[in-house]
């Protein structure tokens, strides 16, 4: 097996992580860690230059030594002193001080006083709350590291968009840094902003295809090269997630875009397209006989095939490639058509900032109402009101909304809907709110039937507003209840409520197909970030991706309303 610099990296940074648990000279851990970026930041594999009979003790920071471990694991594939090692400090030590935000010192302290030398112990003793006992760990650091390992587990799966988000990125942005390459753009479902995505595809253009990827290879990320040639390779990363790379010439651009773009759905109706017009639609462009008639632009690809430019989030071979050749394409919601937030959490329940902070908050991302829910008293784990705080929250509304000015201060309430469909809170109380949102946090094994019943009885009440995550799945983590979202969607429209597409990006609940079906039957949809700090805002935008795959236009948007419409809309 060829040993590539992200292995000699990698078995430096091992060597660095338990060197340092046992308690090393921290000089000697800085060498090896130092060393780990100089290899994995070589614009060649180590070993060909060692074959090219290069002095690798040249190299800044690599000194005799540690050119002599590089030559080792070239020709051995391992390391004599880290196997050394192992034997005194278990292995797991180093799996675990790879959990973000644990780090070797933590680790130590964690092996020191419990024995722990697993992620799966480390997992156990954090839900048992035992890592709270160690001095300098709170109930914080073990939610941070339960919430890390979940991310571990989760490695096989699709990643969220926004987890997508934090590898490309700076992957991208390493490409773009690359000599010669001139672009460099992530396609596959990525582009079209698809809730999870199974692996990144990232076109590049450049004239040495060869070069570009010798150095994308060497990205320290990466973890194993499953394929490397002139214009094409993947690589799984360390994360397990898996990054495919085409290198092409600057007028197939827009050719190979589209097609990695997709989705294949898409991608197969337009060749289908293209070949009643008697021409040819590959990633190298779209040709008559052997003349390319278009493939710089994706623009002119859809141009000449007689249709206006389809944005990638529509691509999904939904109806799309009909609404456009009838030009009846749908002008896609954006965040400048966000007027406010209705769904967001305060001190007085889960959140971490007050009323007033939030309120501030959404008025610097210039709204002009911010609706707050906090969560009804049944939810005790997460704070629920009792019906006194509840009463307390509307006065303080009402003062705060007579000092703030530029924002108005819904008062509303995020309140429970009981197994039986009843809702958490007295009628005479919920009249006091300007509308509310009621979810289930509860009950969810019911049958579809009893499931669907249980929210139209809620629906029933004249104080219901908004259906809160309607179905409420957590992707990678619960799947939705079972409910006839067809029928809720029926009855809300019949009622004068609203489902809501909660922009958590571990929510995004309604889904995109559930978005369409709402806009087809005219049903206004809220898009609310459920934001438990002032920072939670900011997810909006996972909320207006989805929107935009479900088709979503701003006069379908509840909350694009203008504050005195808004209000008409909640009345019943
Ligand atoms: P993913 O990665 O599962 O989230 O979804 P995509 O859409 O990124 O799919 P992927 O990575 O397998 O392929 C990227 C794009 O390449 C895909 O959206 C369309 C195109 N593509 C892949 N295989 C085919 C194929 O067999 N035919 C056509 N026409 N296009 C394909
Ligand atoms: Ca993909
Ligand atoms: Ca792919
Ligand atoms: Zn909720």
């Amino acid at each position: 097996m060829p040993v590539h610099n992200a292995d000699i990296a990698a078995a430096f940074r091992r060597l660095a992580d338990l060197l340092e648990i046992e308690g090393e000279n921290p000089f000697r851990v800085r060498a090896y860690r130092n060393a780990a970026a100089t290899v994995g930041g070589l614009p060649r594999d180590a070993a060909g230059m060692i074959a090219d009979g290069a002095d690798l003790s040249e190299l800044p920071g690599i000194g005799d030594d540690l050119a002599a471990k590089i030559a080792e694991m070239v020709e051995k594939g391992s390391l004599h002193l880290l196997e050394e090692i192992e034997t005194r400090v278990p292995p797991g030590l180093s799996d675990m001080a790879r959990v973000p935000g644990l780090g070797p010192k933590r680790v130590k302290a964690i092996h020191d006083a419990l024995g722990i030398d697993t992620l799966e112990a480390l997992e156990r003793a954090a839900r048992k709350g035992r890592l709270r006992t160690l001095s300098g760990f709170g109930a914080k650091t073990e939610k941070n590291i339960l919430d890390q390992l979940a991310r571990f587990e989760g490695v096989e799966k699709r990643l969220r968009l926004i987890d997508a988000e934090h590898i490309a990125e700076p992957l991208v942005a390493y490409i773009r840094g690359i000599d010669g390459v001139k672009q460099a753009v992530v396609a596959g479902s990525y582009r079209r902003q698809k809730e999870t995505v199974g692996d990144l595809d990232i076109l590049v253009t450049a004239k040495d295809g060869a070069a570009v990827i010798a150095r994308f290879v060497a990205y320290d990320e990466v973890g194993d090269i499953v394929s490397k040639g002139t214009t094409r390779s993947t690589v799984m990363l360390k994360s397990r997630f898996q990054v495919d790379l085409r290198v092409v010439p600057e007028v197939s651009y827009g050719a190979a875009l589209f097609y990695f773009t997709g989705s294949k759905a898409h991608n197969i109706e337009l060749r289908k397209r293209a070949i009643r017009r008697g021409w040819k639609l590959n990633e190298y462009g779209l040709f008559e006989g052997d003349d390319r008639i278009a493939g710089k632009t994706e623009e002119e690809i859809y141009e000449k095939l007689a249709l206006p430019f389809i944005v990638p989030q529509l691509r999904e071979n939904r109806g799309e490639i009909e609404a456009a050749e009838k030009g009846a394409l749908p002008d896609l919601v954006s965040l400048q058509d966000i007027r406010g937030d209705l769904h967001c959490h305060t001190t007085a329940s889960d959140g971490k900032y007050s009323i007033r902070e939030m309120a501030e908050a959404a008025k610097e991302r210039g709204y002009a109402y911010l609706g707050i829910t906090d969560h009804s008293k049944s939810q005790t784990v997460a704070g629920g009101m009792s019906e006194d705080e509840l009463a307390a929250q509307i006065d303080e509304i009402d003062a705060l909304n007579e000092e703030l000015d530029g924002i108005r201060v819904l008062k509303s309430c995020e309140v429970d809907i009981l197994s039986d469909g009843k809702l958490d809170f007295s009628d005479k109380l919920l009249s006091r709110l300007d509308y509310t949102v009621c979810s289930i946090h509860g009950a969810f094994n019911l049958s579809r039937e009893k499931q669907t019943e249980r929210v139209l009885r809620a629906m029933d009440n004249p104080h219901f507003t908004i259906l809160g995550h309607s179905t409420g799945r957590l992707i990678n983590q619960r799947p939705p209840y079972d409910i006839d979202l067809e029928a809720v969607m029926d009855a809300a429209r019949e009622r004068g409520c609203y489902l809501e597409l909660n922009a958590q990006p571990s929510r995004l609940d309604i889904d995109d197909i559930h978005c369409k079906m709402a806009r087809d039957l005219g049903l206004k949809v809220p898009i609310s970030t459920d934001a438990h700090s002032t920072d939670g805002l900011e997810m909006m935008r996972f909320g207006i991706a989805q929107a935009g795959r479900g088709w979503l236009e701003a006069k379908d948007v509840l909350n694009t309303l203008p504050l005195e419409k808004l209000l008409k809309a909640f009345g019943r």
